[in-house]
């Protein structure tokens, strides 16, 4: 099939998809009227729509295309799995090659003290995993009472009911009546939009003695595990400033609560090192992983455990009861080991961290100078513009927040870039293997985005 013409009937498909298709956080009324966009193929940072456009992802699908698309070597070596054992299950004392292969890789690329997984199929579940197993492990320690999770606003760590209640997306606490009980949540590092009067390192430690304050009030008896993401990445790309890790940091060290570091964003090579506690030193108790574990080829996620929690979970013995079907699926397992195997043998990791990291955010910060952007940070190879009405003055926001991001990134897609809205933010997250060339069209394409925007938005007498 010729991915560059229009081989598909892009109305036809669109009325199927608005007929029976419900998306995943879409006001899908607003978007059945409009029609859904169809990507029909893939290959590297290229997406085509079923028009044929050529379109560059400036978000790796959802942050989690490391390698690019459309690896055929991925591609053969699930085929190669499922041909010799397409599906077993992990229960009733089995396992399987692929899964013995990677837990052992896993627990090589992990920090030093983390040396087991637990598999499920997605960054959600490995969070249903974390709050299952924070509890399980306090039991098993003789301290049940240890039961509150403390996490941030405006962190994600997911969908599901723990996901979404540990994640601090106000939003979706009010559709279901979340948080459940026993979760709290401290404020964000986010000095850009929050950090008032103070300067950033100011900012970072008063938010990280929150955690302090929350921990006194609760109870440290009371309280089982802080999470959070190294760099929170749904929330917007909030880049915490340097004091902030340092200091939760001091404040566990002297604490008996377990620290959750949710990877799945941040982990495999997207901040320029295996994973983000590697960036910051963190010694995480439990790691939820997902996403660039198998480059999204295929459905993987799971919890890396350290050994600390391993005493509880496992050496202390008794059966944990919990598990999903697809815990440790072999062709999973297969397409994991392949993109991991890509990852070294191109040295993906690497070439963030020295090459196309810092060349993308020399390039990508200077679209700071824009008239529309009050400020432009890139970590690794993510990154953010947050877009302002009037430059200088990180206090005045736009009307009706979300109107003019959602505009900026309409324009994006049709000048040929994928960049997400956050608020008023426009974030990218690429693939890993993103090229010099594709570096310079991407930030291209982003400052005729603003330019457009901007007009856009003079025309409409919003600034
Ligand atoms: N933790 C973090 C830090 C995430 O970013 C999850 C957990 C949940 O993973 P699953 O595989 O269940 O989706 C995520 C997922 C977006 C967007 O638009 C972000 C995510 C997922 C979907 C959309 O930014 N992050």
């Amino acid at each position: 099939m010729n991915a560059t013409s229009n081989v598909y009937p892009t109305k036809a498909l669109q009325a199927l998809d608005a007929a029976h298709h419900i998306h995943p956080f879409t006001d899908t009324k607003e978007l059945n009227a409009e029609g859904t966009r169809v990507i029909t193929s893939a290959k590297g940072v290229w997406l085509t729509d079923s028009d044929g456009h050529k379109i560059l992802d400036g978000m790796a699908g959802l942050w989690c295309v490391q390698i690019g698309h459309g690896r055929e070597e991925i591609a053969e070596a699930v085929h190669k799995q499922m041909s010799e054992l397409s599906y077993y299950n992990t229960f009733f004392k089995t396992s399987h090659p692929p899964i013995i292969e990677l837990s052992e890789k896993l627990a090589k690329l992990a920090p030093e003290h983390m040396n087991r997984v637990f598999y499920c199929s997605s960054g959600s579940e490995a969070n249903d995993t974390v709050f299952r197993m924070v509890r399980h492990y306090w039991d098993q320690m003789g301290k049940p009472e240890k039961k509150t999770i403390i996490g941030r606003w405006n962190g994600y760590h997911g969908s599901t009911l723990a996901g979404t209640s540990l994640g601090g997306m106000k939003a979706m606490h009010k559709q279901g009546d979340l948080p459940v009980p026993g979760v709290h949540h401290i404020d964000q590092p986010y000095w850009f939009g929050e950090g008032g009067d103070m300067n950033p390192e100011e900012f970072g430690v008063a938010m990280a003695r929150q955690l302090d304050q929350a921990i006194d009030e609760i109870g440290e008896d009371n309280v089982g595990a802080f999470i959070a993401e190294p760099i929170q990445g749904a929330g917007g790309v909030i880049i915490p400033p340097d004091s902030y890790w340092p200091e939760i940091k001091r404040i566990l060290s002297k604490r008996n609560i377990l620290l959750v570091v949710d990877e799945v964003i941040c982990g495999f090579g997207r901040l320029g090192k295996w994973f983000g506690s590697d960036v910051y030193g963190l010694e995480a108790d439990l790691m939820p992983i997902a996403k660039g574990l198998t480059s999204g080829y295929l459905p993987m996620g799971g919890v890396l455990v350290s050994d600390r929690v391993a005493e509880g979970l496992i050496d202390k013995g008794g059966e944990f009861y919990h598990g999903y079907t697809y815990s440790g699926h072999p062709a999973c397992a297969a397409a994991a080991l392949a993109n991991l195997e890509i990852m070294e043998r191109e040295n993906l990791v690497g070439y963030v961290a020295d090459d196309i990291g810092p060349y993308l955010k020399q390039k990508w910060t200077a679209l700071g100078d824009h008239p529309l952007v009050g400020e432009a940070r890139m970590a690794g190879l993510v990154g953010a513009i947050e877009l302002v009405p009037e430059k200088g003055n990180r206090s005045r926001t736009f009307d009706n927040e979300g109107t003019v991001g959602t505009i900026c990134r309409d324009f994006s897609l049709k000048n040929g870039l994928v960049m997400r809205a956050v608020r008023d933010s426009l974030i990218i997250s690429p693939p890993l293997v993103l090229s010099h060339d594709e570096a310079d069209q991407l930030v291209e394409i982003a400052r005729k985005t603003l330019d457009d925007t901007y007009e856009d938005l003079k025309r409409q007498n919003l600034i």
